[in-house]
C-alpha cells in the first residue's frame, strides 16, 4: 500500500469533483473543502507537537507492552508457538515491515487518525447498542482483535471515560439491526433485532478500549471500513446502554487492501459476488486520508493463517470542544431494532443476500 499515490490520487479526484460541480455549488463546495483540509492540516500539527509529550508520559511504552501482552493472550488461547510466529507472519505494508523487524518496533508505531471536521456515519448506526467487549455473536469469518487509543488533540492527553460506539457488516457484506433495501435480504425482518458486530465501550486512564469483532465483508459501493462514533460525558443505564453526552468524533477506519484480498479469498467472504471496491477507489477512504491522515489500521496476524485472526490498533485524536449530531435511523430498544419514521432506509449500498449483485451506479451517500 503506497498512501503517498492514494493521498495523490485523492487531491486529483478531488480536483476533478470540484470542476465537475459548476457555479455557486461549486464555491460553496470549495470553500467547505479547504476549510476541512485546514482543520486536518491544524489537527495533524498540533499531534507531531503531542509527541514529545507521549514520550515523556510512558504513553508509548505502556502503548507497547499492552500491544504485546494483547498479542499474547490472545497467541496463548490458539496455542500459538511463539514469538517468532508472529513475526515471520507479520504484514504491515504501510511500514513494510518484515520478518525481521522487532517486536518494540512493531508494536511502538503509531499509526494515526485525523479526524474530519465531520465524518460520515452513514445511515447504519443503531443508537442504544450495548456496552460490551465482544461483539462476534455467532458470525462466521476472521476473527479480528481492535484497540482504539484516544488523545485529545488540543492537550494531548489521553481521553478517558470516552464511550467508542464501533459497528461493521457482517462477512457477506450484511449490518445488524437494520431492514433496508441494499442490506442483505429485506424479507428477513429478524435482522431488525440483530446486534452482531455492534457494540460500545468505555477508554481506560490511558484513552484505551479493545473490541473482539470479526474482519468486515464488503458491500456495493464502498470499501471493506468499520464505523465509529466517540460519545463523551454520556451516562450509563441500568440496561448497560448509553444514554446523553455529546458526539466529538465520528469516523470510519480501514484495513490495507493486500489484507482484504487475502480475507476476501477466504469462506465466507468469497461467497459475496458483489464486485468489490478498493481502498483506492473509495471516496470515504480519499476524503479520510486527505492531509496525511491516516485511519488504517496498523496490524499483526495472531497465528499462520487468517482463520488464526488479527490484531490491529490505531491512535484517535478528537477535538473534546467538537459537537456533531450524527444521522440514524434505527434504535435498539428493550423490545427490540426499531425504524425511526422519517429515517432513510432505502439506501442502496449494503450487503448481499444470496450472491446477487447489489445496484450498481452512483456511489451511495455515506453508507
Ligand atoms: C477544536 O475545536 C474547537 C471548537 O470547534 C476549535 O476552536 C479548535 O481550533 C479545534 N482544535 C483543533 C486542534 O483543531
Ligand atoms: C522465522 O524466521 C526465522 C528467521 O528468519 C527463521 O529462522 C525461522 O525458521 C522462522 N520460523 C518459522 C516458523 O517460519
Ligand atoms: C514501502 O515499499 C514500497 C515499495 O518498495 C516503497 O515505494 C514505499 O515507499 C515503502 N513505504 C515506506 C513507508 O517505507
Ligand atoms: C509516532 O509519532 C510521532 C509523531 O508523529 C513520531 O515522532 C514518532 O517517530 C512515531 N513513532 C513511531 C514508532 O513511528
Ligand atoms: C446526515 O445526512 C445528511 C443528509 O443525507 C447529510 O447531508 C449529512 O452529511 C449527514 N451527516 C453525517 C454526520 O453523516
Ligand atoms: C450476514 O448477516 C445476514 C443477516 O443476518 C445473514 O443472512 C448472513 O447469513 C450473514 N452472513 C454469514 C456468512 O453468516
Ligand atoms: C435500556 O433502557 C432505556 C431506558 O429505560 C430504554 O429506553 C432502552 O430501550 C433500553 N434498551 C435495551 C436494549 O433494553
Ligand atoms: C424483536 O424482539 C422483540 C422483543 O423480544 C419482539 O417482540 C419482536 O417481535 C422482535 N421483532 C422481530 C422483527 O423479530
Ligand atoms: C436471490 O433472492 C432474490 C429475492 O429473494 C430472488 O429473487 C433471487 O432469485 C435469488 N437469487 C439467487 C441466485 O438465489
Ligand atoms: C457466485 O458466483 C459464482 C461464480 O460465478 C457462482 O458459482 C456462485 O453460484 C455464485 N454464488 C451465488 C450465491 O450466487
Ligand atoms: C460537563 C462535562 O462533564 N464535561 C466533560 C466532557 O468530557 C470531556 C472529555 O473527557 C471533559 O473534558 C469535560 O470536562
Amino acid at each position: 500500500m503506497q498512501l503517498t499515490n492514494l493521498i495523490a490520487s485523492a487531491i486529483i479526484s478531488f480536483a476533478v469533483l470540484s470542476i465537475a460541480h459548476p457555479g455557486e455549488h461549486e464555491e460553496r463546495n470549495v470553500q467547505a473543502d479547504l476549510m476541512k483540509r485546514e482543520f486536518k492540516l491544524n489537527v495533524r500539527r498540533g499531534l507531531e507537537a503531542c509527541a514529545e509529550k507521549f514520550e515523556r508520559r510512558g504513553l508509548n511504552a505502556r502503548a507497547q507492552a499492552r500491544r504485546q501482552a494483547t498479542v499474547d493472550q490472545h497467541r496463548k488461547r490458539k496455542m500459538i508457538r511463539d514469538t517468532d510466529t508472529i513475526l515471520n507472519t507479520s504484514h504491515l505494508s504501510m511500514e513494510n515491515y518484515t520478518t525481521s523487524t522487532p517486536e518494540d518496533i512493531i508494536f511502538a508505531s503509531n499509526s494515526t487518525c485525523v479526524l474530519s471536521p465531520e465524518g460520515e456515519t452513514g445511515p447504519y448506526w443503531v443508537k442504544g447498542e450495548h456496552i460490551r467487549s465482544d461483539v462476534r455473536e455467532e458470525q462466521p469469518g476472521v476473527p479480528i482483535v481492535l484497540e482504539g487509543q484516544f488523545v485529545d488533540v488540543e492537550t494531548c492527553e489521553p481521553i478517558s471515560g470516552l464511550y467508542w460506539d464501533l459497528w461493521n457488516c457482517n462477512s457477506t457484506g450484511v449490518y445488524s439491526g437494520l431492514v433496508a433495501t441494499g442490506n442483505g435480504n429485506t424479507d428477513d425482518t429478524s435482522n431488525l433485532n440483530a446486534t452482531f458486530l455492534r457494540g460500545v465501550q468505555k477508554t481506560d486512564d490511558d484513552g484505551v478500549v479493545q473490541f473482539q469483532s470479526m474482519f468486515p465483508g464488503h458491500y456495493s459501493g464502498r470499501t471493506t471500513h468499520h464505523h465509529m462514533v466517540a460519545h463523551l460525558n454520556a451516562t450509563v443505564l441500568p440496561n448497560n446502554t448509553l444514554t446523553g453526552g455529546t458526539v466529538a468524533h465520528i469516523g470510519q477506519l480501514f484495513w490495507d487492501q493486500d489484507l482484504i484480498y487475502k480475507v476476501e479469498a477466504t469462506y465466507p467472504y468469497n461467497t459475496n459476488n458483489i464486485t468489490l471496491t478498493t481502498n483506492a477507489d473509495d471516496r470515504v477512504f480519499a476524503d479520510e486520508t486527505e492531509t496525511t491522515s491516516d485511519p488504517v489500521l496498523e496490524y499483526v496476524m495472531l497465528g499462520d493463517s487468517l482463520a488464526d485472526g488479527l490484531f490491529g490498533w490505531v491512535t484517535i485524536a478528537v477535538n473534546v470542544s467538537a459537537t456533531y449530531d450524527p444521522n440514524y435511523s434505527f434504535v435498539y430498544t428493550a423490545s427490540g431494532g426499531v425504524a425511526e419514521s422519517g429515517g432513510d432506509v432505502t439506501v442502496d449500498g449494503g450487503g448481499s443476500t444470496n450472491g446477487t449483485a447489489a445496484p450498481s451506479g452512483a456511489v451511495p451517500s455515506g453508507v
